[in-house]
């Protein structure tokens, strides 16, 4: 039973949110805010609580205490009701799109009568909004630009997201006995940048015990279908959930079939036909005579097809066939090539761990050298001086001696200003190991004015990567714009690395950037930029990114030896270290 807590805090969330969009006083949503946290957190069950007692919870007053009483004892808040009643759901679903907000969805509201998503689509279409006042065109194509923004990212996880809760239910089913083997297959698998639904696969003789523990685990919030073949849950988190149970004898075929991609496989499928055979999800087959030829290991599979293993991060029917037939599939970067981490930060800046403890975990990641980029001064709301920099060095190379196989790097992450200059003099960057160099402001200047600014920082000899290049934030923020091709031929002629930063909500550069910029030539550098201890490793994100790129480890700097990775640093700095 879930405790009465959560209910009372959802509710007055709920009142909450339709106060703050129908009055302007901000005071009073805010209280209702506080008490719902402090309701939800509070240790008892408030469920048989009068109203003294429940006053006696903090920033709960008579008049919450009230209400709060009233929905113990009906189920329903009278006065809640009442706001509802005052705004349709569309509304509120209006009050969600980023640069609209609250108030201006009830104008739209209360002038057009826009009462959903669609309809406010087509006001926008119909030069409508221009009615209104206080809405120009830049208006109209920023909300336009967010309900893009929200569709695309429409019912999809971030990959960390959907790995945690993967890996959570794996653990889960592996403790049955009935369970043979068992994984994660689809976009999973392929480590897409967002994952639509997760798909498992267990390997089973015995499918009915293992569905009925399937849908019953904690974390089930709606059991869509339950069967023997295939079962189908939603989170409590809103996550669709596939399980397929397939015999051990059809494990490779199987996990190819919902490995996916769904292109990769119509291509396999088509050389399949040619030669006579019929490939599906329970193996490849004599067309003829319907005999099964292989069906137990990816690997054989492939083989049979004439193909060697192909990485699931490649399986996009991006060429990656065509490559294998002719043994020009790359290499691609593992997890255990990589040397060193070359973006991270501490509480120095907006870190949350003090250097020491991330030190302690890039040991853990039995890295080779490891660099701490703190932020530059421009980005003001961090404080940066040259003495806390300095400062920081001293201690970086007293901590030295304490990590005697992990070579400690001083590095710092600047932010490119609109002239494409950065933070600092020469003199004072030359004293630095490696320097990161990102746009964290201005995001809409016109491409032609973002790509001088850009390319005109990597023309600085001592910045050496450009950080999460196009700054987007997936879901959230849109990708700044800039002539891609200019950017990364002038990498490879400066001699900058481009970032694949791996935090999962930024994967920046993105795959099919990465292939591109490949072609040019450049180099690259797979960060975390971690900002605690527990996110370095999300390097394994950065990794599967570089592989959906093809980077090999010639590609990528911090898979190389330290002495290559300086000379690589040194960019044709005026004065040699
Ligand atoms: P998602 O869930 O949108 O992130 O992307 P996927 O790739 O995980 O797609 P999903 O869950 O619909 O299916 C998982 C895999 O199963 C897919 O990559 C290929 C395979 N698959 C599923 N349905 C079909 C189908 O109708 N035809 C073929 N060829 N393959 C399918
Ligand atoms: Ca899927
Ligand atoms: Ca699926
Ligand atoms: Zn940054």
């Amino acid at each position: 039973m879930p405790r009465a807590n959560d209910a009372v805090e959802a509710a007055l969330l709920e009142y909450a949110d339709l106060l703050s969009i129908l009055t302007e006083d901000p005071h009073r949503p805010r209280s209702y805010e506080k008490a719902a946290r402090a309701v939800g957190g509070y240790p008892a069950d408030i469920a048989d609580f009068d109203v003294k007692r429940l006053q006696a919870i903090p920033n709960v007053g008579s008049s919450i205490a009230g209400k709060i009483h009233e929905f113990l004892q009906s189920g329903a808040i009278g006065a809640l009701e009442e706001l509802r009643a005052q705004i349709p759901p569309g509304v509120r679903a209006l009050t969600a799109i980023p640069g609209l907000g609250p108030k201006r969805a009830m104008v739209l509201y209360e002038q057009l009568g826009v009462a959903s998503v669609d309809e406010l689509l087509a006001a926008v279409n119909e030069g409508r909004l221009a009615e209104v006042k206080g809405f120009g065109k830049k208006t109209a194509d920023n909300i336009l630009r967010s309900i893009e923004q929200m569709g695309s990212a429409e019912r999809r996880v971030l990959v960390n997201v959907a790995l945690d809760v993967a890996e959570d239910l794996l653990g889960e089913l592996n403790e049955l006995k009935e369970v043979r083997r068992a994984t994660y297959a689809g976009s999973l698998r392929r480590m897409a940048e967002t994952i639509g639904d997760i798909d498992l696969l267990v390997a089973s003789a015995k499918p009915g015990p293992v569905m009925d523990r399937f849908v019953s685990l904690p974390i089930v919030d709606r059991v869509i279908a339950h069967g023997d073949a295939k079962s189908s849950v939603l989170t409590k988190g809103g996550l669709q959930v596939d399980l397929r149970v397939i015999a051990k004898e059809a494990w490779g075929a199987g996990l190819m079939y919902f490995t996916g991609s769904k292109a990769h496989n119509i291509r396999l499928r088509e050389m399949a036909i040619r030669e006579g055979l019929r490939l599906n999800e329970y193996g490849l087959f004599r067309v003829k005579s319907g005999k099964l030829i292989v069906a137990e290991t990816e690997e054989e599979v492939y083989a049979r097809l004439g193909l060697p293993f192909i990485p699931p991060t490649l399986r996009e029917d991006r060429g990656e066939i065509e490559a294998a037939l002719a043994g020009e599939l790359p290499k691609v970067l593992e997890q255990k090539d990589v040397r060193g981490d070359l973006h991270t930060h501490t509480n120095l800046t907006d870190g949350l761990a003090p250097l020491e403890e991330m030190l302690e975990a890039a040991a853990g990641m039995k890295y080779s050298y490891y660099a701490v980029t703190d932020h530059a001064p421009q980005l003001f709301m961090q404080r940066m001086t040259d003495e806390k920099m300095l400062a920081q060095r001293d201690r970086l190379k007293a901590l030295q001696a304490t990590y005697p196989t992990m070579t400690l790097l001083h590095g710092s992450e600047l932010n490119i200003d609109p002239e494409g200059g950065v933070d600092w003099p020469e003199e004072f960057l030359a004293g630095f190991d490696v320097l990161v160099a990102s746009v964290h402001t201005q995001f809409n200047m016109s491409k032609d004015e973002m790509t001088r600014r850009i390319v005109r920082a990597m023309e600085n000899p001592y910045v050496n990567i450009l950080g999460h290049p196009t700054a987007r934030l997936i879901g959230k923020r849109p990708p700044i714009e800039f002539d891609l091709d200019e950017v990364f031929r002038a990498a490879a002629r400066t001699g900058t690395a481009l970032e694949v930063n791996g935090f999962p909500d930024r994967l920046d550069l993105k795959d099919e950037h990465i292939l591109w910029a490949r072609r040019h030539g450049v180099k690259f550098a797979v960060d975390t930029d971690s900002h605690a201890s527990p996110h370095l490793p999300h390097m394994r994100f950065g990794v599967a990114t570089a592989q959906r790129g093809w980077l090999s480890k010639d590609d990528v700097i911090n898979a190389w030896p330290l002495a290559k990775l300086r000379r690589f640093l040194d960019k044709g700095r005026p004065a040699a270290r």
